[in-house]
This record gives C-alpha cells, sequence and structure tokens, in this order.
C-alpha cells in the first residue's frame, strides 16, 4: 500500500525525498494542490475543506497505509479533520521549535515560514511549549514560496528578490533559523549565500522521516507496483517544464487528480 504524501505545491518534495532515502523501494503518491497555491494566504475554512477533500478522496482510491501532510501551513490547520475521516496514520509538519532551541547558542531564533503559518494558534503554542528561554523572531513570506516554486520549474533564483526577502532576518542576532515551511529547504544553498555561515538552517524533513517510519506496518508489505506516482490539482497553473523535471526526479506517471 502506498504512502500519501500532500503539500500545495512541490514544497513537499523536500519532505518526500527524506522519506525515500530512509525507506527506499516503498510505493508513493505525490499530489499537490496547485489549484489553491499558496496556501500561506487561504481563509482556515477554504483550506480545511480544500485538503480535506482531496487528500481524503485519494487516500481512499489508492488505499494509502500512510499520509503525510507535507504543508506546514496546511498541518497546523487541517490535521484534526483529516484524522476524524481517514483510519491511517496522518502524520504532519511541524516547524523545528524545539531542535532550534537546543542547538541556538545566542538564545535567539527565527522562524521563517508562510503567514498563514505564522498567525496560527498552533505556531504560539508550539513556541510557548518548546522554545524555552530563547526569543524567537517570526518573518513570514509567500514570495520565497513561489521563488522555489518557479526554481523547480528550471528559473534560475534572482539572488536580489532572495536578499530582500531575507534582509530583516539578517539585522536580527539569530544563529539558528527554522525553515516552518517545506517549500524553503528547496533554497536552502541560495538562503546559505545570502545569510552566510553563522546561521544553521534546520527544517523538519528527517525527523518526520522517521516519524513515518515508526508508523508503517512492517515492511514486508512493500509492493513496488506505483513507485512514483504524481498528481496535481489543476493544469491551469503549472509552471512550464514543471512536469519534465518532476520526470527527471523520477516519478513514473503524471496524472491529474480533479
Ligand atoms: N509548503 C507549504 C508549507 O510548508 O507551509 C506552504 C506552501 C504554500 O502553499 N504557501
Amino acid at each position: 500500500r502506498p504512502i500519501l504524501v500532500f503539500d500545495s505545491g512541490i514544497g513537499g518534495l523536500s519532505v518526500l525525498s527524506e522519506i525515500r532515502s530512509l525507506l527506499p523501494g516503498r510505493d508513493y503518491v505525490y499530489l499537490f494542490d496547485n489549484a489553491r497555491l499558496p496556501y500561506g494566504e487561504l481563509q482556515d475554512e477554504v483550506l480545511i475543506s480544500g485538503c480535506v477533500d482531496l487528500v481524503v478522496r485519494l487516500a481512499r482510491q489508492i488505499d494509502a497505509a500512510l499520509v503525510v501532510i507535507a504543508c506546514n501551513t496546511a498541518s497546523t490547520l487541517v490535521l484534526p479533520a483529516l484524522r476524524a475521516q481517514l483510519s491511517i496514520p496522518v502524520v504532519g509538519v511541524v516547524p523545528a521549535i524545539k531542535p532550534a532551541a537546543q542547538l541556538s547558542r545566542v538564545g535567539e531564533i527565527g522562524l521563517l515560514a508562510t503567514p498563514g503559518t505564522i498567525k496560527r494558534d498552533y505556531t504560539r503554542q508550539l513556541i510557548e511549549d518548546f522554545a524555552g528561554d530563547s526569543q524567537v523572531h517570526l518573518f513570514a513570506s509567500s514570495e520565497l514560496v513561489l521563488l522555489a516554486e518557479r526554481k523547480m520549474a528550471g528559473d534560475p533564483v534572482n539572488n536580489e528578490d532572495l536578499m530582500k526577502i531575507l534582509a530583516p532576518i539578517k539585522q536580527t542576532g539569530l544563529d539558528v533559523l527554522v525553515l516552518g515551511c517545506t517549500h524553503f529547504p528547496m533554497l536552502k544553498q541560495e538562503m546559505r549565500e545570502c545569510l552566510g555561515d553563522k546561521v544553521s538552517l534546520l527544517d523538519s524533513g528527517k525527523a518526520i522521516a522517521r516519524r513515518v517510519d515508526s508508523l508503517l506496518p512492517d515492511n514486508s508489505m512493500v509492493t513496488e507496483k506505483m513507485g512514483l506516482l504524481l498528481g496535481y490539482h489543476t493544469t491551469a497553473n503549472i509552471e512550464p517544464g514543471l512536469c519534465e523535471r518532476l520526470e527527471l526526479l523520477g516519478f513514473s506517471k503524471l496524472s491529474y487528480f480533479p
């Protein structure tokens, strides 16, 4: 039975690649809701109903063993509704506040995420529970999501755009920056060049992979019938070149999931 990995766009591929390196040879289906991207700007009700509808229908259709919501913005909202409708494990992504606070030597960390994730009560609670004595600087950006999407479609990243987005981060004294959006690890190299090596960048990909591993029934159930399958929600706003690049990543089949 396949593992269903879901995001609004290509960001969840950063999580999928960590899961695949820990659990190679399993069947994966990756679905992205590009009809509603970017999620960071959506109203809560639209986000919840859209995600639940898509994920529940596809999980049932493919008889998924487990679902990963590889999107922080969605995970901060939709997990209870999804778990109420699905009897399989549903794993969400949480910004790595706790390890960041443990790693920081100066006691100042940053959380870079979508506007949706930054404003959620869920995130405020996470900081309250896990940041300890560390001061947490919050930064919201949807532009970075779109930069990552365009990079994936083959466009070079414009360093000036990136510099402008990251400028407020450079003005603080933080030494650990949590990448609280699954799109952002796609820009890690460029972000490192902008921020310098005094700032460590932390994402949750590896932790999610370990969580998936711990929840899956034993590996003897591996079927390898599907390999990697990809679904998108609308053909309207697929960046030119994206599907070809995804095929290069090993997706055997691209399909439209209305
Ligand atoms: N990749 C998603 C996340 O982790 O929050 C958000 C992308 C988006 O649609 N804004």
